[in-house]
């Protein structure tokens, strides 16, 4: 029987091999993809960040838990996806400008691929122009976009303007997310729903396409 914690202290000292042997033979034994990432995975990278803001932890740190937590989403993504049916509505996703954080951003374009999204992902410091470009070429329902930073969070509203004044006015919903946001800062910068982690952002997508 696998010892989840030891996933937790792997991801939490930026262990990837022994992270990725944990998370492999958790797969094997049937646990839930969810548990792992959330209750482990998620939770590793929750206390580096803490112990980085408390000074006990360096950005050599953050970037080796963060190579560790990639390595193992990279194995638990096959069992996000979804039965390939029809499309559940188009989104384009990415990391705001001036913010490379892009782990949440990617389980968020996960599991909406998993529940039959298409998903076209820009990756990270994505300009409100990328964004546009990337939402009319595709024929967009949705702009997705992230942002960990309390300096680069506002430019999300800068994006939000840009559409306002494009031709994708009312044709496109934008959803915001990210761990410094709050549904007041969504409501405050005009974007059409927040959601605080992956799970809500694929309910609240759907509520979005379907309004
Ligand atoms: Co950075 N970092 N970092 N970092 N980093 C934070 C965010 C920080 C809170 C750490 C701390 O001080 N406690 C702090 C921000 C402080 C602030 O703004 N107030 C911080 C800082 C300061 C910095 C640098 C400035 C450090 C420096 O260089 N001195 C620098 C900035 C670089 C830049 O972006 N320009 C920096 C760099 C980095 C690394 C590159 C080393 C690395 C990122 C690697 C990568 O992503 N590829 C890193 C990391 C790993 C973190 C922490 C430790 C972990 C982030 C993470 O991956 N969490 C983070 C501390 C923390 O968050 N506790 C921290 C796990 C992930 C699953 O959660 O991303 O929150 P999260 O996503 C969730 C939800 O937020 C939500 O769903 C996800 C899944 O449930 N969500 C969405 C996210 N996006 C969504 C979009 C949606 C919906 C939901 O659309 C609708």
């Amino acid at each position: 029987m696998t010892n989840l914690n030891e996933l937790y202290e792997a991801i939490l000292k930026g262990k990837l091999e022994q992270a990725q042997a944990v998370t492999q033979q958790a797969i094997a034994e049937g646990v839930d993809p969810q548990s792992i990432i959330n209750d482990y995975m998620v939770k590793g990278m929750e206390e580096i960040g803490a112990r980085f803001e408390a000074g006990k932890a360096f950005v050599p740190n953050l970037l080796m838990s963060a190579r560790a937590m990639k390595g193992c989403l990279e194995l638990l993504k096959p069992l996000l996806k979804g039965d390939g049916g029809s499309s559940a509505g188009r989104v384009v996703i990415g990391t705001v400008k001036g913010d490379l954080h892009d782990i949440g951003k990617n389980l968020v374009a996960s599991m909406l691929e998993g529940c039959g999204f298409e998903v076209i992902n820009l990756g990270v410091d994505v300009s409100s122009e990328k964004f546009i470009d990337a939402a009319k070429t595709n024929h967009a329902d949705i702009i997705c976009m992230s942002a960990l930073l309390t300096t680069t969070m506002n430019y999300m509203k800068e994006v939000i303007a840009a559409i306002e004044a494009s031709d994708l006015k009312n044709k496109v919903k934008v959803m915001v997310g990210g761990a410094p946001l709050n549904n007041d800062f969504a409501i405050a910068i005009g974007a059409d729903g927040y959601s605080a982690n992956a799970n809500d952002a694929v309910a609240l997508a759907r509520r979005l396409v379907n309004a």
